[in-house]
């Protein structure tokens, strides 16, 4: 067992991993049956409203009942993370329950973060951060409307690269069809098919193509990434089949939503599963790749990009670009390029 600065951490329950240890001058002594109480369990964090935590343990992930525990971050923590948001939710956390608090409620204590499989991440909107949405994803679920807010490509090709740099599966999903009885729309999207990402096209309101998200939620983790008013916690509360999630109203011939959820929130399925329903978003900024990679993430690219004349090509300027023929010829999608352009010029 290490004792460090008060924090314990069971070498027995991690015996298998390397623990690294920040240097520390100081040490405190902690009496050996006080140990016993404080010995670590595994959970996962499903919620972070502030300062706090909620924690589920390991062993009840996934499961419809559960409580979680609140936690606080522990005086050393350690982290296996290099990103600067330490803790997220979906993160696998060892804490352990502090039974002499002195409120006489028991609070938990994190002091480890396990290494993330999986995450989406944007940079922070105050600085060039990592802020981490999800940790340990297998699907990213970008979420907009028809209408109310109408959908945005801009943002989807950016979360579409996100997931994929953070190692998970983009999905898009558009509600509120029954504000577009026509879904004129799809012809727009029908790119995302060629890129083979699946498209679901619901009525979160009307209660409209829910039982193939369901099946699409099942045995896996989702992120619900999108603007606020798209309808993601409306989207929520009906394949819960419970008014869990508080939903905003648009105010009067507003289009954009006003934020109505404002941490995000992982909730479990009773058909398996979880989703992680997050606050809305107005800006994505692309974190951890360099301006340069960014074309590799536009994968129709891949074809045109061996004829470019130069090499490295940005595809912006160069004369004898043959992306930016094959967008002229309509052979790559001039939304997508445009969306490329976008995030090209937005990179230091
Ligand atoms: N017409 C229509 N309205 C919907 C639908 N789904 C949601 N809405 C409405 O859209 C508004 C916003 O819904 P929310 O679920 O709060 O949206 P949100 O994406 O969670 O927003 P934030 O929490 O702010 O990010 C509410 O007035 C909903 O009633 C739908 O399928 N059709
Ligand atoms: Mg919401
Ligand atoms: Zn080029």
């Amino acid at each position: 067992m290490i004792v460090n600065d008060g924090t314990l951490i069971d070498s027995e329950v991690d015996f298998e991993e390397k623990i690294y240890l920040p240097k520390t001058s100081k040490r405190t002594l902690i009496k050996s049956k006080r140990l016993n109480k404080i010995a670590s369990e595994k959970g996962i964090i499903v919620s972070n409203p502030g300062k706090n935590f909620f924690v589920v343990r390991h062993k009840d992930f996934k499961k419809w009942n559960y409580n979680p525990i609140e936690c606080v971050r522990g005086g050393t923590l350690v982290s296996e993370q290099s990103n600067s948001t330490i803790i997220s939710v979906g993160d696998i956390v060892d804490f352990s329950l502090d039974s002499n608090s002195r409120s006489g409620e028991t609070i938990g204590l994190i002091n480890k973060v396990y290494q993330r499989k999986s995450f989406i991440s944007r940079k922070s909107i105050r600085g060039n951060e990592e802020d981490v949405l999800g940790a340990n994803i297998d699907n990213v679920l970008i979420f907009m409307s028809v209408n109310q807010p109408h959908f945005n490509r801009r943002l989807i090709d950016r979360i579409i690269i996100a997931s994929e740099v953070g190692n998970a599966k983009p999905a898009i999903c558009i509600n509120k069809i029954d504000l577009d009885k026509n879904m004129d729309f799809l012809e727009e999207l029908k790119i995302y098919k060629k890129l083979r990402i699946k498209i679901f096209t619901i009525s979160a309101l009307k209660k409209t193509g829910l039982d193939i998200l369901i099946n699409y939620f099942k045995n896996s983790v989702t992120a619900v990434i999108g603007p606020s008013g798209s309808g993601k916690s409306t989207m929520l509360n009906a394949v819960l089949g419970q008014n869990i999630q508080k939903v905003g109203e648009l105010r009067h011939k507003q289009t954009k939503g006003k934020h109505t959820t404002s941490y995000s929130t992982m909730f479990f399925l009773k058909e398996g599963g979880a989703i992680i329903d997050t606050p809305g978003i107005r800006e994505f900024g692309i974190y951890g790749i360099d301006k340069d990679e960014v074309c590799f993430y536009f994968k129709e690219f891949d074809k045109y990009y061996e004829e470019c004349k130069f090499m490295p090509c940005t595809h912006t300027h160069e004369p004898n670009c043959k992306v930016k023929e094959a967008v002229e010829k309509g052979k790559i999608d001039e939304e997508r390029y445009i969306s490329y352009l976008n995030i090209y010029d937005s990179m230091q």
